[in-house]
């Protein structure tokens, strides 16, 4: 274990020696080679877990358990030795950075490592000393926090004695610098929307406010916000409580009646509020695609407030042919990268448009993603609508089932999913 030096007090008190005896350019000099000489510890990302997703080497792994499930920031898969203790596996973290805490999820509540150490080395040889040690622990999980941060590249975790099954077994090992000053980092794949405070430029009744574009809940029609009847500009913001990255806009629309909208930003707001705080990152002049709509913006921006600003809609519901002069949308969740889209979520992008006496196919909207195919499947009624979507007309109304079949195209994982839609009768 190597100790990190009080770098820093050393430098400063150099610079002040410098400082009584030499003009000022001696002293620059002085410092840049002090800042040098100690960049790669002043690197670490804080509050970041170093371990993640970095390769595991163990002492044994069970084919179906391995090492690697250790640092997959996922608490349902772990490493099994099937072996009883003494057992390792440790961490390599690409480089070498300074820690001062470790956590370890093991088996379940009753089976965990009752005496462990933590080693950290810059080679796999050495390991010198634990960084830290316990012998008695009786928890399925455990947290060890150092008092002064150490320096390595490997970290090593070694179960000396199992309670509960006697082979070694965790599920998740993290290794961070923590630093309560510093705030924790933006979770890229995290909607920070989420129960934030949302303002909308007018709301139809009191069951259907701003806040409830940010409550989670995406499906449910008395969970959106909808505007006051009458032509836009409609708007609706969220205000994320401080400046956050922003990437991904995701807007679950009750309908596709917008025609003219924009993803607006705005890192503070006057008092009162104008349009001229506000810089258009994305707008649209369609009805977009899908009652799911997914933006991706250009490039992170940095934002305290993201608004949806809707120039214009039409009254009437290009896909119900109702009729009803207000706005509205389910839900609006914002992310600082560009996270994977649910299965289900693209299944309920897509849409299938009521015919009419006179269609004779039928008219299906597939959403079109990056990375995703989704394709038609046919109808469980084939002599009402047939492999080619053409449309059969029965001699009374008929439902039909419309399916479809989404697939991640690198994980080839897939999902179904049915929409009924009424077929008129010839009577
Ligand atoms: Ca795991
Ligand atoms: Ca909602």
């Amino acid at each position: 274990m190597k100790r990190k030096k009080n770098i820093f007090l050393g430098s400063f008190l150099a610079a002040l020696m410098v400082l009584s005896c030499v003009p000022d350019s001696s002293l620059t000099a002085v410092v840049s080679a002090e800042e040098t000489s100690t960049s790669s510890s002043s690197e670490t990302p804080v509050n970041t877990n170093l371990a993640a997703d970095k390769t595991v080497t163990a002492s044994a792994e069970y084919s179906s358990m391995p090492a690697s499930n250790l640092t997959d920031d996922d608490t349902s898969s772990r490493w099994s030795t099937e072996q009883d203790a003494v057992q390792w596996a440790y961490v390599d973290l690409g480089e070498s950075y300074d820690m001062n805490y470790f956590s370890i999820i093991w088996e379940s509540d009753s089976v965990y490592a009752s005496a462990y150490n933590i080693y950290v080395s810059d080679d796999t040889e050495d390991w010198g000393e634990p960084a830290a040690s316990r012998t008695g622990n009786t928890s399925g999980s455990s947290e060890e926090t150092l008092d002064a941060a150490v320096t390595g590249r490997y970290v090593k975790l070694e179960v000396t004695e199992m309670y509960g099954y006697p082979s070694v077994s965790a599920s998740d090992f993290k290794v961070m610098l923590k630093d309560d000053s510093q705030p924790v980092p933006q979770d890229p794949e995290e909607n920070v929307a989420l129960g934030k405070s949302a303002v909308a430029s007018s709301e139809e009744a009191s069951s259907v406010t701003a806040s409830n574009a940010v409550d989670g809940d995406r499906t449910s029609r008395d969970s959106r916000w909808g505007s006051a009847m009458g032509d836009g500009p409609h708007w609706i913001y969220v205000d994320l409580g401080s400046v956050m990255d922003v990437q991904t806009v995701r807007i679950y629309w009750e309908n596709r009646k917008a025609t003219d909208y924009e993803i607006q930003i705005a890192e503070e707001l006057s008092d009162p509020m104008s349009d001229e705080d506000w810089e258009t990152v994305a707008s649209f002049t369609e009805s977009p695609s899908s009652t799911t709509d997914s933006i991706e913006l250009d490039q992170v921006y940095q934002a305290r407030y993201v608004r949806l600003y809707i120039s214009d809609f039409t009254s009437t519901d290009p896909d119900s042919g109702e009729t009803y002069n207000t706005v509205s949308i389910y839900e609006m969740e914002i992310y600082g990268g560009t996270p994977a889209i649910a299965l289900s979520d693209i299944g309920d992008m897509i849409t299938v448009e009521t015919p009419s006496i006179d269609d004779d196919s039928l008219t299906v909207n597939l959403p079109e993603i990056e990375g995703y195919t989704v394709t038609y499947n046919g109808t469980d009624l084939e002599q009402v609508v047939d492999d080619d979507l053409t449309i059969y007309h029965p001699v009374v109304d008929k439902e039909v089932n419309v399916s479809f079949k989404i697939v991640d195209d690198e994980t080839e994982e897939y999902e179904f999913k049915e929409i009924a839609v009424t077929i008129p009768g010839e009577n």
